[in-house]
């Protein structure tokens, strides 16, 4: 049995945001069925191909194991079967541009009407204020939400994160309104309406540079690569590579970082492992100078002590470094490329990197549930073609008939 088996999800999601949700729930073994615009569908089936008439990896990569069904829930006919879908269905979950269900004649007040149980779940760029009304994708949303003023070199400009915080990040913050409604549902039998915006989603993974925005107006942010040399304005500046909590830490160079673009190791200089640290680095003197054998003295040296330690990680490959500093306990991470994540055995073998097959496009690679439930693991399936299930799911959420599914067809309804 899987965790979420019995719930159904009407899925009117589409685009990254919203897909990323209702994916996680089919994970957990709810059935979604996602209700497509009949001969369009959503649109990154046909976004960022790389095969021709082929469904593309952005669309298959955020629509495993759901059902699709195109209905024109703008017909006649399709609202009457979008209304006993709505019916027969535990959450509604969309992210279209504010107020397109409200013009479709779909409420939160009818769809109460139509199900009082039902959870409506949305993403919107923004909550109410001046921007409710705006479109928004990742990268709007990560500039709005703090992300961008909060990334890149002090010197640079605004950077937007390769994370899809905006999307993903809302997806999930999503998901986990909908469980929490179902679990309240379960004590009251009331459904309850569960918005997210996306501004809000990237400003809570955000949180601690509002933390730096409130700390400046008591001094210097000591752990930013601003201090001791550099200014600070009225606003959490952007910080580089600097660490987000109480320890030190940088990117530097390993071996071959001169035709290696990834060749770098994070390393997090915490006092705890500094004497290690230290010693490895050939920086014994460090640990009896009172200028160095400190966290307050290091503080304002953190850049030199960052660019003594990347003198010798740049005679190890960053796989070297980890074997030589893990012993040691000082916390650092390789970075890794799209390319060896993909080919890293361990992601293979707990499912977090899976092949999936697909009839149009054959074995491709996806990340798989990362969310890990020891009653309830998740087996990756190939997302639907357009409208694949249509008929199934007339049939057997609906119970009609061969005649009445021609009908629906020949109303172009379906
Ligand atoms: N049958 C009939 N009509 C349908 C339909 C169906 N099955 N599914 C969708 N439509 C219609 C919608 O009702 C809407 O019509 P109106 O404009 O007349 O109301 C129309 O299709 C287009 O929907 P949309 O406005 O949501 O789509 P868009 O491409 O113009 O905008 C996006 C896309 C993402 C900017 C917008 O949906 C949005 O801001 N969503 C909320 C924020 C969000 O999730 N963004 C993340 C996207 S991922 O980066």
């Amino acid at each position: 049995m899987k965790a979420l088996e019995g719930v159904r999800v009407l899925d009117m999601t589409h685009v990254q945001s919203g897909p990323t949700c209702t994916q996680l729930l089919a994970w957990f073994g709810a059935d979604v069925i996602k209700v497509e615009r009949p001969g369009k569908g959503d649109a990154t089936r046909g976004q960022l191909r790389d095969i021709p008439d082929v469904d593309s990896l952005y669309f298959t990569m955020l629509n495993h194991n759901k059902r699709s069904v195109t209905l024109n829930t703008k017909s006649e006919s399709g609202k009457a079967l979008f209304t006993r879908l709505l019916q027969s269905c535990d959450v509604l979950a969309e992210n279209f541009a504010p107020g397109a269900l409200d013009r479709m004649g779909f409420s939160w007040e009818r769809i109460q009407e139509i199900n009082p149980r039902i959870i409506y779940a949305s993403v919107k760029g923004f909550g109410p204020g001046p921007y409710e009304d705006c479109k928004v994708y990742e990268n709007v949303a990560q500039c709005a939400g703090g992300g961008a003023s909060t990334t890149g070199f002090p010197e640079g400009p605004p950077v937007v994160a390769g994370a899809q915080i905006g999307d993903s990040g809302t997806g999930l913050h999503l998901a986990l309104g909908i469980v929490t409604a179902l679990f309240q549902r379960e004590k009251t039998g009331r459904g309850q309406r569960v918005e997210c915006a996306m501004q809000d989603g990237v400003l809570n993974l955000c949180r601690v540079k509002l933390r730096d925005q409130q700390r400046l107006t008591h001094g210097p942010l000591k752990e930013y690569p601003q201090y001791p040399h550099g200014t600070f304005g009225a606003a959490t500046p952007r910080a580089g590579n600097a660490s987000g909590g109480g320890q030190p830490g940088w990117i530097v160079k390993c071996k071959g970082w001169e035709t290696d673009p990834d060749a770098y190791i994070y390393v997090i200089a915490q006092a705890a492992a500094f004497d290690g640290l230290a010693r490895v680095i050939g920086h014994e003197d460090w640990l009896t100078d009172p200028e160095w054998n400190t966290p307050e003295a290091r503080l304002p040296k953190i850049d030199e002590m960052f660019d003594e330690i990347e003198k010798w990680t740049q005679t190890l490959t960053k796989f070297e470094v980890m074997e030589v500093l893990n012993p040691l306990n000082v916390p650092c991470g390789p970075v890794l490329s799209m390319k060896e994540l993909s080919e890293e055995p361990s992601l293979r073998a707990t499912g977090t990197v899976v092949e999936v097959d697909h009839p149009e496009r054959g074995p491709y690679l996806s990340v798989g549930n990362p969310i890990k439930l020891s009653d309830s693991p998740a087996d990756v399936r190939r997302s639907p073609l357009l409208g694949e299930h249509t008929d199934e799911v007339l049939r057997e959420v609906l119970g009609m008939d061969d005649a009445a599914i021609a009908q629906a067809r020949a109303d172009r309804a379906v």
